[in-house]
């Protein structure tokens, strides 16, 4: 270690759990030179200048997209790996059906395997970083160490990283330690192993966000969602957003949707031009940390600092304020970029250009029938950018939660918006939430699989346990949250979205809210509480009265199909499925 210490820069605040656990890291890993990362301006320059010489980042048009850069990732590497992502807890049980499990043991031993001396020739950067806003109780310090540029760059957008999280840490002993090597990107050296036991991540053979971007995925769900049952709170897959209506008042509301189902969109929503007076703030986009408040009620937190948001369909139509995020400071990974150095993705607005450099650096012509960026490319943007940012997104006490919202991606079956009787009902809703799969994560696009509460890639323990906590906290919040459950992507027979989407989703919203704040009218189904005639503005909706009915529909034999399927998702948990929501099936099926 002595050669090695010489040619660290030192920490800037002392603290010897972290500093013994990092000198340990190094011995395993053996890098030429350690960086402690300070989060400095000056430090983010002077990194970036040596990705661009490593040819690691391309720098963009800077007058059209100042402090903007390009990264083109291994194309074997383009997505989470569901597949190779471990929870590697002392029993099987404990990591449950719904997740891969490797002994502790076997999995420090096989990637510390891979971690021996993999670091020889390269820089291993400290990146300590914190989850959630800077002093906030319910924030959490983690520290990852790396040997790729490109994640301290996206980790210093992504989170509050450097110096104000070690001062937040002090001489705790209490943070997560993740250590990440990109190896040679070999996928048969590529493991994302948990150890929620010792609030541990280690990460190998990959450079894509979700894998290597430890805070997100790994430390704000997997690992949080395993704190979050010991210690008596949530960490859910879910935007935060603010609605203001005309008198000024504000209504807080966390969504759960399934990755890339249009989680950034709806937390950045632009109401219809009718909806005079109303607005729509962002506090997060993709993670929400809630804990019951003095007050009885569920506050939460955005834990992130900034958006990695899917770039393929973002446009001055589905998301203005994502186009505004994007203009600078940003990074994108997989897009395509223009012959005149600015970037590009199927869906932008404007007329497609006829040539492009495609997201793996090859010439691209219009007409081809290959995509130009990757379906699951990238920006990393800071949330200071957002124009609709909510003012308390910092604030350390977060922000009360009066309706919670469960979304998947459903072309049939799933009613528009369905309000659940009790705390119970709406846990079931979430429970049994089906999606259909995405570009997100490598597999199959388009088919339903069950995405429990949109967290079946994030629950970082046994699923039937993880509803159990849920049913739990409801005897905890005296005063809980509504629950709903939406669905934008319902077609019909030709194929075609019955419900606009986008910012119309603000006259589902409103019901939502106006049913929080106990001023809108519902009437009951077999289902659940659906809006009442007319309690939907429909007003200079662009779709037809039969398209509404259409995206609004329950039909019984669809639903009678529904629950059929839902018994796989009993069955693969019937060890345990608590009983609460067995019946909650049953009764429902019953009343059918
Ligand atoms: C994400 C995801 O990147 O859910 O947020 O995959
Ligand atoms: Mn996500």
């Amino acid at each position: 270690m002595s050669m090695q210490a010489s040619q660290a820069t030192t920490p800037p605040v002392r603290n010897p759990h972290l500093e013994s656990w990092v000198a340990e890291m190094a011995k395993l890993t053996r890098p030429d030179r350690i960086h402690w990362c300070d989060g400095s301006e000056e430090e983010r320059e002077r990194f970036t200048r040596e990705a661009v010489e490593q040819g690691i980042l391309i720098p963009l048009d800077q007058e059209k997209r100042p402090g903007c850069y390009l990264h083109r990732s291994n194309p074997n590497d383009v997505a989470r790996v569901e597949h190779l992502t471990f929870i590697c807890t002392r029993t099987k049980e404990e990591a449950g059906p719904n997740n891969n499990w490797m002994e502790p043991k076997e999995a420090y031993g096989k990637l510390g395997k891979l971690f021996d001396g993999c670091m020889k020739g390269r820089t291993m950067y400290v990146i300590p970083y914190a989850m959630g806003p800077v002093g906030s109780p319910m924030a959490k310090i983690g520290v990852e160490l790396t040997d790729s540029v490109y994640v301290v760059l996206n980790m210093r957008i992504m989170t509050r990283m450097g110096t104000d999280a070690l001062r937040m840490l002090g001489d705790s002993n209490d943070f997560n330690r993740g250590l990440h090597s990109t190896l040679d990107l070999d996928p048969e050296k590529r493991f994302i192993c948990h150890f929620p036991e010792d609030n541990t991540i280690w990460s190998t053979g990959s450079g894509y966000g979700g894998n290597v971007l430890l805070g997100k995925k790994c430390l704000a769900l997997r690992i949080g969602s395993y704190l979050g049952r010991t210690e008596g709170w949530l960490a859910e897959h879910m935007l935060i957003l603010g609605v203001e209506d005309p008198q000024g008042k504000t209504t807080y509301v966390a969504a759960a949707f399934p990755s890339a189902c249009g989680k950034t969109n709806f937390a950045m929503l632009i109401p219809p031009a009718q909806f005079a007076g109303w607005k729509i703030w962002t506090v997060g986009d993709d993670i929400s940390w809630m804990r019951v408040g003095p007050d009885g009620r569920l506050w939460a937190i955005n834990p992130e600092a900034g958006y990695f948001g899917v770039a393929p369909g973002t446009s001055s139509k589905s998301n203005p304020n994502a186009m505004r995020c994007v203009e600078r400071n940003t990074l994108f990974t997989n897009v395509a970029m223009t012959p005149d150095g600015d970037v590009w993705w199927e869906g932008m607005d404007g007329e497609v250009p006829a040539e492009l450099i495609d997201w793996q650096g090859r010439p691209w012509k219009r007409g081809s029938t290959e995509k130009a960026a990757h379906p699951n490319s990238r920006f990393t943007a800071p949330m200071s950018n957002n124009p609709v940012l909510s003012p308390r997104a910092n604030d350390p006490q977060g922000v009360p939660i009066s309706a919670i919202i469960f979304g998947g991606r459903r072309s049939t079956t799933v009613p528009l918006v369905l309000e659940s009787f009790n705390w119970t009902h709406g846990v079931y809703l979430g429970a049994t939430m089906g999606s259909e799969t995405t570009a997100a994560a490598i597999g199959q696009v388009g088919v339903v699989r069950r995405d429990p509460m949109a967290m079946l890639p994030f629950c970082g323990y046994d699923m039937g346990r993880y509803f159990q906590h849920w049913l739990d906290m409801q005897h905890k919040i005296p005063n809980p949250p509504k629950i709903f459950q939406v669905n934008w992507f319902r077609q019909d027979k030709n194929g075609k979205f019955v419900w606009p989407g986008f910012g119309d989703n603000m006259r589902v919203l409103k019901w939502i809210v106006d049913r929080a704040e106990g001023r809108a009218d519902a009437k009951e189904t077999a289902l659940g509480w659906v809006p009442a005639d007319g309690q939907i503005d429909t007003k200079g909706l662009d779709a037809t009265p039969e398209q509404v009915a259409a995206a609004m529909a329950i039909d019984h034999d669809e639903w009678k199909r529904e629950f059929e399927l839902q018994q796989e998702l009993y069955d693969k948990h019937a060890a345990t499925m608590p009983r609460a929501l067995v019946l909650q099936r049953e009764l429902l099926m019953s009343r059918l």
